[in-house]
């Protein structure tokens, strides 16, 4: 078994910094262990180093550098300050001087500590988490980079492996993990019974070393599944029972075990629903029990019909989240939190933000993303999502005041993960730019995408200036040319069924999934006006207006509020047609040239990376071709417009 340690694999630097020679600890917390370690591990890797560990605080010496617990500071909030020859890292705990410690290395990385050097940070988020979506037989849903690095044939793994990843997460701040998928079935539905605490408590020790905490998804069927019960009605006394021994007997086994995360009443799986309940009445069943042991019960709103009728032009999935939960602000308990998808469809490379988010101010939400490139490539097609995420969080939700974004509302933030067990864990080199990137700016929301991805190219691939501006260019351009090339202006899901990868205009169309796209000869898009499915009414009216009107409605989601005939002319001055013709042909071009630059980094970067990332350009440009071709000749016989520039389109 090999892998890499991804931007935690130091290359030697060609200055030093004496500071690193001595590292004092005068706090006996474990994270302070843990971070004096990352220090004088990066001082022998960065500089040759052999740096001196020494257990008490340096007032008098004034060099080197220690690490300080200051009970005035915020828990995970971390001071940096130089001064002449020594550097002091403080926090409220040891978590936070872990993360002190992780970014004074990235600081030695990525330039130099200078001898005034200062910087302090709270997190922007106290809920910092990646969801695994891992089956307990070594499978990942929509995993895109090998298999599960936690589970086998049933199975908890444990190896240099696990220690490895929490190193990694933990140097960009991720605080909490849930393990496993939330579709939980066959062995993952025992994870909470005798047959597997005590592999789950040695992972969450090695988890908690580096201030991460163990989530579980669990079924809420459990009381029937596993307690042999033949109800799980929330409102049925001996089944909230059965929920408070379960969560008694989990704390019992796993002191620290951070809570569970809840999918009900979707795609088939049992919820309050089922039972004529509420969605509240279910997730407070479950947070009465966790509640006394300060656990946290984080409980989906991708709660939706997934049999509807394409015939039924005024139904929309878009609107369910919104419908399912917007009635209920105020009645979940206080340890529940909503986890939202950022849109109020599912991961598309393009969407609205969800109304739901500041819609309920009484109640705790936060925000799930996905890395893991289900609809975005899949880990073959480069796709920096960062900029998108940044877009989503600085959106104005108007619920509360005219300023609040979704950054300001929300008291958490998620993604669900895309790692495996392959030797680079992310199948794309480049995708570890989205790991990255993804807690780093969970971490700090006032970083750019620009500046992540360019900490996330030096300390991965090195100092070199072309290196960093030509990746730095194929990032921040990887996902305005993924959405150029596939479904456009918002209309999503032109995508294939089943594998979601490369096109398949049709696919969705007449399904039960509600994903439609409703093109004839006249034009295309879903009229979700207050005319056709009325979604755009579940904004606030600042919101609302703007997307309720052609006139106003920004270009990108334009498909997704109107329906709208291909004459029609966009804000760029081009007609839908036209616009669909030119991106897709662009989007291909975007591709070649990507390819042509990479091709120009074949000896300033390692063999392994120069391989797989043109293995997989390749790959991308073939199914860059297949969209633009299957598109414009699609739209082309729909319509019978020709491009107006003459270029090929198949007839
Ligand atoms: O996007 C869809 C995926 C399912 C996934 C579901 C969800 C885990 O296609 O594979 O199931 O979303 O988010 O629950």
């Amino acid at each position: 078994m090999s892998f890499t340690n991804l931007w935690l694999d130091y290359r030697k630097l060609d200055i030093t910094d004496d500071r690193f020679k001595k590292i004092y600890i005068s706090s006996c917390e474990d994270k302070a262990l843990a971070a004096s370690k990352e220090i004088a591990r990066a001082a022998k890797e960065l500089y040759g180093i052999d740096a001196q560990i020494i257990d008490s605080d340096n007032s008098e010496q004034n060099e080197g550098i220690s690490l300080v617990i200051d009970k005035k500071l915020k828990d995970e909030q971390y001071d940096i300050e130089c001064k002449n020859k020594s550097i002091s890292i403080s926090s409220g705990s040891g978590a936070g001087l872990l993360y002190g410690a992780f970014a004074l290395i990235r600081r030695a990385v990525c330039g130099d500590i200078g001898e005034n050097y200062s910087e302090s940070i709270i997190p922007s988020n106290p809920l910092r988490m990646l969801d695994h979506w891992d089956n307990s037989d070594g499978s990942i849903e929509r995993g895109y980079s090998g298999n599960s690095f936690f589970f086998k044939d049933g199975e908890i793994i444990i190896n240099e492996r696990t220690r490895a990843y929490a190193r990694i997460i933990a140097s960009v701040g991720i605080n909490g993990i849930v393990i496993n998928n939330v579709n939980v079935k066959d062995e993952a539905v025992r994870f909470i019974s005798s047959d597997y605490y005590e592999p789950l408590r040695e992972l969450q020790k090695i988890l908690a070393e580096y201030g991460i905490k163990m989530y579980l998804s669990i079924s809420f069927d459990a009381p029937m599944e596993l307690g042999g019960m033949d109800s799980a009605d929330p409102c049925d006394k001996a089944v909230a029972e059965w929920w408070r021994d379960k969560m008694d007997e989990i704390y019992e086994a796993l002191p620290g075990f951070g809570g569970v995360l809840i999918k009900a009443d979707s795609e088939g799986r049992v919820g309050p629903f089922s039972y004529g309940r509420t969605q509240a009445e279910g997730a407070n069943m479950i947070a009465d029990a966790i509640k006394p042991h300060g656990g946290t019960v984080i409980w989906r709103c991708f709660v939706y019909n997934c049999h509807m009728d394409w015939r039924d032009r005024k139904s929309d999935r878009a609107r369910a989240s919104y419908d399912n939960f917007y009635g209920l602000d105020g009645e979940f308990e206080d340890n529940v939190i909503l986890q939202i998808k950022n849109g109020p469809m599912d991961f598309q490379v393009r969407e609205p933000v969800s109304p739901l988010f500041g819609a309920m101010p009484k109640t705790n939400q936060m925000i799930e993303f996905q890395i893991a490139q289900e609809y975005t490539g899949q880990q073959i097609d480069l796709c920096y999502l960062i900029p998108w995420f940044r877009q989503v969080l600085s959106f104005k939700t108007y619920h509360r005041n005219d300023n609040d974004t979704v950054a300001d509302i929300i008291c958490g933030i998620s993604a669900v993960t895309n790692t495996g067990n392959d030797e680079n864990w992310t199948g794309h080199e480049l995708a570890a730019a989205n790991l990255y990137g993804f807690g780093r700016l969970a971490f700090d929301g006032s970083l750019t995408a620009e500046e992540i991805a360019r900490e996330w190219i030096v300390q991965t691939l090195g100092h070199s200036d072309k290196v960093m501006d030509t990746v730095e260019r194929m990032l921040m351009e990887s996902w305005p040319t993924y959405e150029k090339y596939t479904a456009p202006l918002g209309v999503g899901w032109m995508i294939a069924p089943e594998t979601h990868y490369g096109p398949d205009v049709d696919g969705f169309e007449y399904s039960r999934w509600g994903t439609y796209h409703y093109a004839d000869r006249e034009g295309l898009g879903v009229d979700r006006t207050i005319m056709g499915t009325g979604f755009v009414e579940q904004y606030r009216p600042e919101n609302a207006s703007v997307y309720a009107d052609v006139k106003t409605c920004p270009d990108e989601l334009i498909l997704f509020f109107h329906h709208l005939p291909y004459s029609f002319i966009l804000k760029s001055g081009k007609t839908i047609i036209q616009h669909i013709y030119d991106t897709h042909f662009e989007g291909v071009e975007d591709c070649e040239k990507m390819a042509e630059a990479w091709k120009e980094l074949k000896d300033h970067v390692s063999e392994r990376v120069y391989k797989n990332v043109s293995e997989r350009i390749d790959m991308q440009i073939a199914n860059a071709r297949e969209w633009r071709d299957r598109i414009n000749t699609y739209f082309y016989r729909k319509s019978g417009v020709e491009d107006e520039k003459g270029r090929l389109i198949y007839k």
